[in-house]
């Protein structure tokens, strides 16, 4: 391997450029003008140099370790916790007469998912004070699918305590959810018995029309095991609606990755309800080309006799949806060199326990945990030694489509079904991250495997590249000066690749189509931004003229159908270390002021009560007033029991940046599934039955979801008590042909802060050394600084881990193989 090394210039420490001819203002300065410039050989003021000497080799990107000060209470439970679970589960005791999920048939019973409950805000809270606290006692959640039953139902249990002793039992699980949990088989959502019966009725159907399919759109499928489908499909969600049946469209596309936005134009209807695969039935009715049959029976008598309308064929060169770069003559040439990268010239600023998955970042620290539906939440964030939030993290994303076909009318997936702990796989280090980022592994126990997600959250620095504060002041002649603080950022990052989870030969195989990029930001002031973005493949649908309301026509026969991605984030927060806090609307409107008329002069015509505008402070009392719009003005979360030096409630603000709700009014497909989607913000009490804002098991049981978010608004007060913020994001996506191939993550993102308002009496970067000061008196340039640009080298091969990459690991591994133990 070559080994890079270059030198940062430390020539341009000072550099020769002339500054601005001086201006003769009148009043400033009585010096006289003369040309001037700055004295190259400066000498610097207070700062302190940097550790490196000329000619040495700068640091390298080394992690730094940390002992977390607490055991990480929410972290997901171990590998050999969730295999003695499953142990436990299969034993005669239990008696549950399991099969091995990946063996099972839909018939069978078999084990859904396993997580660990986390603590109550209580214990966990308790446990963070006290040091020589014992960790809280273990428990874990549960689901097992019991289908082999007359009343097929998945079932809800608390397994505890975790270890499995002697002491452990199963009991129905209480507490967690504010109903029975106990949900119809027709609620499920896909698992990999369910994919396989789906297409055993896919197949029956698709294998008696090749001849039409091949005719009209050149394709043919037969089923999932042949090796001579030349198109795949997609069974779009939600199929079930409130546990009496279960129902889908299913769409076509070429077989290729890109199956999504390669429609052939075909759909097909099918029935599946029920755990009986042979009563499934795809004969519910057939779409082609806008045209509309009951049953393939009528579809081949019209195909026979003529009489179908045909479209345009999906041409089979369809190179134009690969996501391989185009590397040839339409590259810049200057787009052949290597791209700017971060450099850590004095080695990570930062501290991470990989083993609890806890981070220290200047004046933060926080634990990090995995779960299967929602990926990543943070725990028990503190600033300058103070919790600010006991729990940030996203709930659900939602994508509802139109279009005027059945597929993408229907559809409106919720992703935490999938699951964005379930798949999040590794990062690609200098990509997906800068080089040297820091890689820590997830895992998740799904159909009584474990997921191992190597090297899927990403921690590491970024110099954003602009200030996030300056000044420059020409005041006095004699002292003109320029102070600017660099906005240097931590991230914690992961990548879900959302789509059907699918275990194979004990690895997961992700056949997503849409990749959400998660964002945790954190700044040095105090404020943390959380950011979703998309990228991946659309799905899309078949062109016709149709779809004219729906979107526009990206290729060929493509349509960029649209759709709205609405994502709700919780922020528990805990200001001032308090779990009391309160909510106040700020907003902004016009005013008049009553003045004297001395004011100004009489000519002026300015009244004695001139408008103007103000600010409106308005507590919010309780949960009935607390589902918000947008105010003109901003939100705010208080601590009302404590002040700052000027006697001003110490708040935080929570600040959108793009943001979108649910642009379908009174979806059929959505009822009550997602009913935070209209919202921009909530404000709810703390609950333990009210601890996430959505469920996996809405996906299919929209009209009976098993958290139903309207249900959280009950009248509380909200007046110094523990406050949960619920922030919806989102898009509306309109594709166009910057989403082909794949949709720019730049575009496609949405975002808020929470950032301090009047939280500390000044304004925290004044802290930080990431600053420079520079004056200039009209002889010498002096400048403040306290980090000199350094003049170590940089040796590159110290950053490039990605090119020792033996294999590409995007496959989760899976570990526990569910198999009967005594
Ligand atoms: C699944 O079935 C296959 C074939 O019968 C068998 O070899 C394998 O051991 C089974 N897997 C488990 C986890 O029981
Ligand atoms: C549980 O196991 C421990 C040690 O294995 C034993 O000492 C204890 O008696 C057992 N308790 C019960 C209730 O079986
Ligand atoms: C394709 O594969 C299926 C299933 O393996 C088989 O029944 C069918 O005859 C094959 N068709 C062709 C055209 O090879
Ligand atoms: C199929 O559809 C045709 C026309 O819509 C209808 O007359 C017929 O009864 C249907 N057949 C079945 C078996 O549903
Ligand atoms: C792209 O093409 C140029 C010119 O042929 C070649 O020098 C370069 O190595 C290629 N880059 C990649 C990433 O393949
Ligand atoms: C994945 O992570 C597990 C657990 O940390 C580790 O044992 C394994 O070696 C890792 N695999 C790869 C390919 O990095
Ligand atoms: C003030 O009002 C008078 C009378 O209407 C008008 O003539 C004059 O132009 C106004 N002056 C200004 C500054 O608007
Ligand atoms: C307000 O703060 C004081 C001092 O920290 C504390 O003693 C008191 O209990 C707090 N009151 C409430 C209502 O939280
Ligand atoms: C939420 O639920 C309430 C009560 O059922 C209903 O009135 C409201 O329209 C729902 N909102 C949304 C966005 O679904
Ligand atoms: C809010 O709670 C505080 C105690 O924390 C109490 O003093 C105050 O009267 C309450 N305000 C209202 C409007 O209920
Ligand atoms: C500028 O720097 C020179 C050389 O260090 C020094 O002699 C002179 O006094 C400085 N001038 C001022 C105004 O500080
Ligand atoms: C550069 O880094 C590589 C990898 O860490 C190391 O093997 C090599 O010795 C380093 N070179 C120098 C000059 O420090
Ligand atoms: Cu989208």
């Amino acid at each position: 391997m070559k080994t890079i090394v270059f030198l940062l210039a430390a020539s341009i420490l000072v550099t020769g450029r002339n500054h601005v001819g001086p201006r003769d203002i009148e009043g400033r300065s009585a010096k006289k003008c003369s040309p001037r410039t700055a004295t190259p050989s400066a000498t610097y003021g207070s700062g302190t140099t940097s550790g490196c000497s000329s000619g040495s080799v700068c640091a390298s990107p080394t992690d730094i370790s940390v002992t977390a000060p607490r055991e990480n209470i929410w972290r997901e439970l171990t590998i050999t916790e969730s295999d003695e679970i499953i142990h436990f589960l299969y034993s005669d005791a239990v008696g549950f007469n399991l099969t091995p999920t990946v063996n099972a048939s839909l018939s069978d019973n078999y084990i859904h998912s396993i997580e660990l409950i986390r603590p109550t805000k209580v214990e966990a809270l308790a446990y963070m004070a006290d040091a020589s606290a014992p960790i809280p006692t273990q428990y874990a959640k549960v689901v097992v699918n019991h289908f082999s039953w007359d009343d097929p139902v998945y079932k809800f249990y608390k397994v505890g305590p975790i270890p499995v002793s002697n002491a452990t039992s199963i009991e129905p699980l209480s507490g967690f959810y504010k109903a029975d949990p106990t949900r119809s088989a027709n609620c499920g959502s896909l698992d990999t018995p369910l994919s396989n019966s789906e297409d055993f009725a896919i197949a029956a159907l698709m294998t008696s029309i090749t001849d039409i399919t091949l005719d009209l759109t050149g394709y043919v499928y037969y089923n999932q095991d042949a090796d001579n489908n030349t198109m795949i499909y997609e069974a779009v969600a939600p199929q079930g609606f409130d546990g009496t049946s279960r129902f889908a469209w299913v769409f076509f596309g070429v077989n290729s990755a890109a199956n999504e936005i390669t429609p052939v134009g075909i759909q097909i209807a099918c029935d599946f309800t029920g755990v009986d695969e042979s009563q499934f039935s795809c004969d519910k009715g057939v779409w082609y080309n806008g045209q509309t049959w009951e049953n393939v029976t009528a579809f081949r008598a019209d195909y026979e006799a003529n009489k179908i309308t045909r479209g345009l064929k999906v041409d089979p060169d369809i190179a134009w949806s690969s996501t391989t770069p185009i590397n040839g003559s339409t590259t810049p040439e200057m787009d052949r060199k290597k791209a700017p990268i971060f450099v850590t010239p004095e080695g990570k600023r930062y501290k991470v326990d990989k083993d609890q998955q806890y981070v220290e970042w200047m004046d933060y620290t926080f634990y990090i945990a995995n779960d299967g539906p929602r990926g990543i939440s943070l725990f028990n964030v503190e600033y300058l030694g103070e919790r600010i939030i006991y729990e940030i993290g996203l709930q659900e994303a939602i994508a509802h489509y139109a279009g005027n076909n059945p597929s993408q009318l229907s559809t409106v997936y919720v992703d935490s079904s999938y699951g964005f702990g379930r798949l999040q796989y590794q990062l690609v280090e200098g990509y997906d991250t800068p080089y040297g980022a820091t890689f820590l592994d997830s895992w998740t126990h799904f159909e009584g495997e474990t997921i191992i997600h190597n090297s899927s959250i990403a921690i590491f620095e970024i110099d954003v590249g602009r200030p996030i504060q300056r000044h420059l002041d020409g005041w006095f002649y004699d002292s003109n000066s320029v102070e600017v603080t660099k906005d240097i950022k931590l991230i914690l990052r992961t990548i879900s690749t959302i789509g059907e989870i699918i275990l194979w030969c004990y690895l997961t195989v992700p056949k997503g189509n849409y990749d959400y990029i998660l964002d945790y930001i954190f700044s040095f002031e105090g404020t943390i931004e959380y950011k979703v973005s998309a990228s991946g493949y659309l799905q899309a649908t078949y062109y016709t003229e149709l779809e004219y309301d729906y979107g526009y026509r990206i290729h060929d026969a493509l349509h960029g159908s649209m759709h709205d991605h609405v994502i709700l984030v919780k922020v528990d927060f805990d200001l001032g270390a308090d779990t009391a806090n309160s909510v106040e609307s700020v907003t902004i409107g016009p005013r008049t002021q009553n003045i004297p008329s001395s004011w100004f002069p009489s000519d002026m015509n300015i009244t004695s009560n001139p408008k103007t505008m103000g600010i409106t402070r308005q507590k919010i009392a309780n949960e009935d007033d607390a589902r918000m719009s947008w105010p003109q003005g901003f939100m705010l979360v208080t601590n009302e029991n404590q002040t700052n030096a000027y006697g001003e409630k110490r708040a935080y603000r929570i600040l959108p940046t793009t943001y979108a709700t649910l642009a379908v009014e009174d979806s059929p497909f959505m009822t009550d599934g997602a009913n935070w989607s209209h919202d921009n913000v909530a404000f709810s009490v703390y609950h333990e039955d009210e601890r996430y804002g959505s469920d996996e098991f809405n996906q299919e049981a929209h009209g009976k979801p098993l958290v139903d978010f309207n249900t959280f608004f009950d009248s509380e007060s909200l007046n110094q008590t523990d406050i949960v913020a619920w922030v919806t994001l989102g898009m509306h996506h309109v594709p166009n042909t910057q989403d082909v191939p794949t949709t720019l993550a730049h575009t496609a993102t949405t975002s808020f802060l929470i950032t301090p308002f009047n939280y500390f009496n000044f304004e925290q970067t004044r802290r930080s050394a990431q600053s420079i000061k520079l004056t200039y008196d009209g002889t010498n340039l002096t400048t403040a600084e306290y980090s000199k640009l350094p003049t170590c080298s940089v040796n590159m091969t110290a950053y490039a881990s990605t090119e020792d990459f033996t294999a590409l690991n995007i496959y989760n591994n899976v570990l526990a193989k569910g198999t009967k133990r005594e």
